[in-house]
This record gives C-alpha cells, structure tokens and sequence, in this order.
C-alpha cells in the first residue's frame, strides 16, 4: 500500500508551494516523499521532483503543434497522459515501495470537475500501483471577502468531490494573509463550517454586481446546503503548525494512521467500532440529493 496527495486547486491557490513545502515538512517527520510534477507548465520547480511530465509532453510543443492555447493545450498534455499511463507507471514503480507521493496538479479547475483524462489515470494508477490517495482542494482564502466568490468556491469544491470519486480535503490556502484583507463579513467558522449559507443571502443582496443572479446564487446555495458534503481547512504552508494539523487529516482520509496497525479483523475492528462509515455515508448522501435534483421527470408548470 503506498499513501499520497493529489494536489489541486485553481491558478495560484498555492499548489506548487504546498508541494514543497508539505515534502519538507513530512520528510521532517520522518517519511521518505517523491514529488510528480503533473503540470507541464510548471517552469520554475522550488522543489525537486521525482517523476516531471516535462519528460514525456511539454506545453510548449503543443501550442505549436497541434497549434492549441494554453488552457487546450494543458488538457491535450492530460489526455495524452492517460493514454501514456504506462511511462508514469513505470517511473513511479520504483518509488512506492517505500515513498510518500505527491502529484503537483495544473491549475485548471476543469480538469478536476469535467474533464475525465486526470480522474481516468488516477483510478488507473491506483489498481495497478496500490495506492491510497487523498485529493487535497486548495482554494485561496482571499475568496471568503466576496460572497459570490464564496459561493464559486464552495460549488466548485463539491463538483470535484462528485467527479474525482476520492477521499477529499478542502483547504483555504494562504491563511495568513486574511487580516490584511480587512474584516469578513461573518467569523472564520462560518467559511469552514459551511453550516448556514442563509446568512449569506442579505450580503449578496447587498451587491449591485450579484443582482441579477440572486435567485440562481441562492438556488446554488440550497443544492451545496443539500450534499452538506464541503467544509474546509485552513493552511499556511509557512505554519509547521498548520502543516501538522492538515496531515493528521490527510492521514485520516488516505488511511495513513492505519497502515501500521496489523491488518487482521480484530484490529480493524477496534477502530470501526463506533464510528460511522464515511466513504458509504458520502454515497447514500450523494445519491438522495442526486435524486431530489436529477429527475426524469420535466418540471411542472405552473
Ligand atoms: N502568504 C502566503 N503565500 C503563499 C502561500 N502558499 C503559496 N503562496 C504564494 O502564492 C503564489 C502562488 O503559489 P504557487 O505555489 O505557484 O501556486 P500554484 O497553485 O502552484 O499556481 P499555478 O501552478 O500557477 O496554478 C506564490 O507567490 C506563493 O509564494 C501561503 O500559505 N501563504
Ligand atoms: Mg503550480
């Protein structure tokens, strides 16, 4: 059983840095990391990696042939991964023996909410390579000073939870810098917790930008509401604090705490016992709310 982070999150939430900084701070503790670079627009790596997709695809290459745009081109790079597998496969063989794997993600959301290639080659990787990884959502915190970036943040964070079918941990990156963002309409927990997003609805109203949506925003808010699957983390890659906090999740999720325990019923039992299921609790969840919005039935009119 080998244990690791798929690392992802829109354009500049932190990924890279987390990378780094998380091997860092693992490799303190005591474990042995390998870092994959998954996104061939990652020029300048502050770390070292193991496995770059620099040496199978370069972004570069296929804005000039088969002539794509950035955003085209990084979902081409996926798809020809996927249909690579086995070159990743092959590299990162000799490295779960005994490594902790860290995949450093593009940036690009649809990638992770879509977009099929990136899920496809995870499931893939995961049969053949016995893996157990947690899908950790950076998003930068700067979004809680706008409910309706809010509000984007939270839908895209539970559309990637239902796409990519994996243990998953939502964080709001850059912690530290939220002071300076001046005060928040609501406390810290409010954005965490994800508890009562009715609250949000008196500032949406306040926002002449926001008045056009107000009726699907807050539609939005009901389905979110519904799942009650989001709530967040908080991180600052520089806090070894901080840092902690979120391993003991992740470790939680992936099943890290458990892989030293001898794996016979008695002792899994001991740890089952009492506590609910998560991964069934999330599929019954799922589907009702599934059911309740995915009707076959065409809407009544009035
Ligand atoms: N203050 C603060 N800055 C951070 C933190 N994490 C990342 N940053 C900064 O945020 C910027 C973007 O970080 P990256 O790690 O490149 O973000 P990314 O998500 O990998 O970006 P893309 O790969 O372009 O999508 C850099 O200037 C980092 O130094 C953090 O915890 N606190
Ligand atoms: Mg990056």
């Amino acid at each position: 059983m080998v244990f690791g982070q798929v690392v992802i999150g829109p354009p500049g939430s932190g990924k890279t840095t987390y990378c780094n900084g998380m091997s860092q701070f693992l490799s303190l503790i005591g474990r042995k990391v390998a870092i994959v670079n998954l996104d061939p627009a990652n020029d300048a790596l502050p770390y070292e990696c193991a496995v770059n997709i620099d040496e199978l695809i370069k972004l570069e290459d296929v804005m000039v042939d088969p002539a794509l745009g950035p955003n085209g081109g990084l979902m081409y790079c996926m798809e020809y991964l996927e249909k690579n597998i086995d070159w990743l496969e092959s590299k990162l063989k000799p490295l779960v023996k005994d490594h902790y794997i860290l995949f450093d993600f593009p940036g690009q959301v649809e990638l992770f909410f879509v977009h099929d290639s990136s899920k496809k080659f995870l499931m893939k990787l995961i049969k053949s390579l016995d893996l157990r990884l947690t899908v950790v959502q950076l998003i930068d915190c700067h979004l809680c000073t706008n409910p309706g970036n809010y509000v984007s943040a939270l839908l895209l964070s539970l559309s990637t939870m239902i796409h990519m079918e994996l243990p998953h941990v939502n964080v709001l990156s850059k912690i530290d810098l939220i002071g300076s963002y001046g005060k928040l309409d609501f406390n810290l927990d409010f954005y965490t917790d994800v508890q009562d997003l009715s609250y949000l609805q008196h500032h949406l109203n306040q926002d002449p930008r926001s008045a056009k949506y107000r009726k699907l925003t807050s539609e939005l808010c009901s389905v979110i509401e519904d799942y009650g699957l989001v709530n967040f983390t908080t991180l600052d890659i520089q806090d070894k604090e901080s840092v902690n906090d979120l391993v003991k999740i992740i470790d939680k999720t992936n099943g890290y705490i458990f892989s030293g325990i001898d794996a016979s019923v008695v002792e899994y039992s001991k740890i089952a016992i009492g506590k609910r299921d998560v991964s069934l609790t999330i599929v019954f969840t799922v589907a009702a709310v599934q059911e309740k919005y995915m009707t076959d039935e065409e809407p009544k009119t009035q």
